[in-house]
């Protein structure tokens, strides 16, 4: 008896779980072009909406390119400083932490503002789901379901 409504709720938090990582979407900047030159990254982000969880992935030659976040007339102007954070590696993810709009730009040469080589997008608020509102109490229904599916899988055990 004990173990059998112990197994339900460890399925039922399981799923749980399950979906609201299932929430979380990775865009890859540029589908199969990646991050390059001569690109028109505002035609790629128009039907796209971003939300906060959500991941940027941009893929691109290191060789070559960067990426840097940039402040809004950073971006206008395709200037930054030693201040902005630069992502370098070839394959950045870049998490989406808050709401509003996020601006980046290719570092390299005149990529910026010959090439287009420029993204903004408008992060929404997490997906609308029966989840909480605010982080905090999410993160605690996490870390117990999480108990839970321990205590679930010791009884099943
Ligand atoms: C990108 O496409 C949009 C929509 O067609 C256009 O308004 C914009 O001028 C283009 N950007 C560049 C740099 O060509
Ligand atoms: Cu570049």
């Amino acid at each position: 008896m004990a173990s059998s409504s112990a197994s339900l709720a460890f399925f039922a938090i399981s799923m749980v779980l399950l979906s609201s990582v299932a929430l979380a979407t990775d865009f890859v900047v540029g589908d199969d072009k990646g991050w390059t030159l001569d690109f028109n990254y505002t035609v790629w982000a128009q039907d796209k909406v971003f939300r906060v969880g959500d991941n940027l992935l941009f893929n691109y030659d290191s060789s070559k390119h960067n990426v840097v976040k940039v402040s809004q007339t950073e971006f206008h102007d395709c200037s930054s400083t030693a201040a902005n954070d630069v992502f370098s590696s070839g394959k950045d993810g870049i998490t989406l932490k808050s709401e509003g709009r996020k601006w980046y730009i290719c570092g390299k040469g005149n990529h910026c503002s010959n090439h287009q080589m420029k993204l903004v997008i408008n992060v929404e608020s997490a997906a609308p789901a029966p989840a909480p509102t605010s982080s905090a109490p999410s993160l605690v229904a996490s870390l117990s379901a999480g108990a839970l599916i321990v205590a679930g899988a010791a009884i099943l055990a």
